[in-house]
């Protein structure tokens, strides 16, 4: 006859137990919520600094958190030192002739990624607002109330582009929907995300990466080194201006 083990019966217990205990801590557990592909903010209504769980490889800086940003509500305020300022919806800023391009976000805390990205020529929403002499460059405010300035020089390079697309699809709130910028030759800094408004101006403009920190408020990407994500981080040599491979 088969007998019971007092012991077994002990330990299939503790397992069940601790099994159970194991679970339910996994699932607050922040390195196995990594492990599944979420990052913090994941099903959260706000977006904010990551580089856990599908960000390993292309890491999310935002200096400060804030509620995404919802489609239907969002317009792009263009104003200041321009002849016909606009409120653009999203669906008229899609609308706007395209350019795509690849090119690599480079931070300068080292990291970098690469991406196909998708948007507009500035020249061609200049059409629209017409800027006045004066303008020399612009000032964006984003959703997290980052600011950053560039010459208008500077955002009519051939490589600096607005965009709304990454590899093909809506930037997602993380990586700057509904709109930023990508500017190749400069550090990530430059490239503000979650564009709410830009504003023509006469005077250059210190952003907020370089009040917060030893920043230039240039941000060209100096000679030095790169740790790229998308290759395993290794260590190579890049010689300033935008780092094409
Ligand atoms: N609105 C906003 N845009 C921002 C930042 C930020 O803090 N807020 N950080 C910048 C920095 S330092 C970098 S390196 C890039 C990174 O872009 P990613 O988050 O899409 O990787 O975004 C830039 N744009
Ligand atoms: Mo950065």
């Amino acid at each position: 006859m088969r007998e019971i083990n007092p012991f077994g019966r002990r330990d299939f217990l503790k397992k069940t137990i601790l099994g159970t205990a194991g679970f339910v801590l996994s699932l607050v557990n922040p390195w196995r919520r990594a492990e599944a592909g979420f990052s913090f903010w994941t099903n959260s209504e706000f977006v904010g600094k990551t580089r856990d769980g599908e960000y390993e490889t292309f890491y999310i800086q935002y200096y400060k958190s804030f509620r995404r940003i919802k489609a239907d509500q969002w317009r792009l305020k263009i104003g200041g030192l321009c002849e016909a300022p606009q409120e653009l919806t999203l669906s008229e800023v899609n609308a706007l002739p395209g350019r795509a391009q690849v090119s690599r976000v480079k931070c300068v805390e080292c990291w970098s990624a690469k991406a196909e990205w998708g948007g507009f020529h500035l020249s061609e929403l200049e059409k629209r607002v017409r800027p006045k002499p004066e303008a020399v460059g612009i000032l964006f405010r984003c959703g997290d109330t980052y600011v950053e300035y560039l010459s208008r020089e500077e955002l009519l390079h051939e490589r600096s582009l607005l965009v709304h697309t990454m590899n093909g699809r809506p930037l997602s709130d993380e990586h700057g929907f509904p709109l930023r910028l990508i500017i190749p030759f400069k550090y990530g800094y430059k490239s503000a995300k979650a564009i709410l408004e830009m504003e023509y101006v006469s005077t250059p403009q210190k952003g907020t990466w370089t009040q917060i920190g030893p920043y230039s408020a240039d941000g060209t990407i100096l000679p030095g080194y790169d740790h790229p994500l998308d290759r395993g981080k290794v260590k190579r040599k890049i010689f300033g201006g935008e780092v094409f491979d």
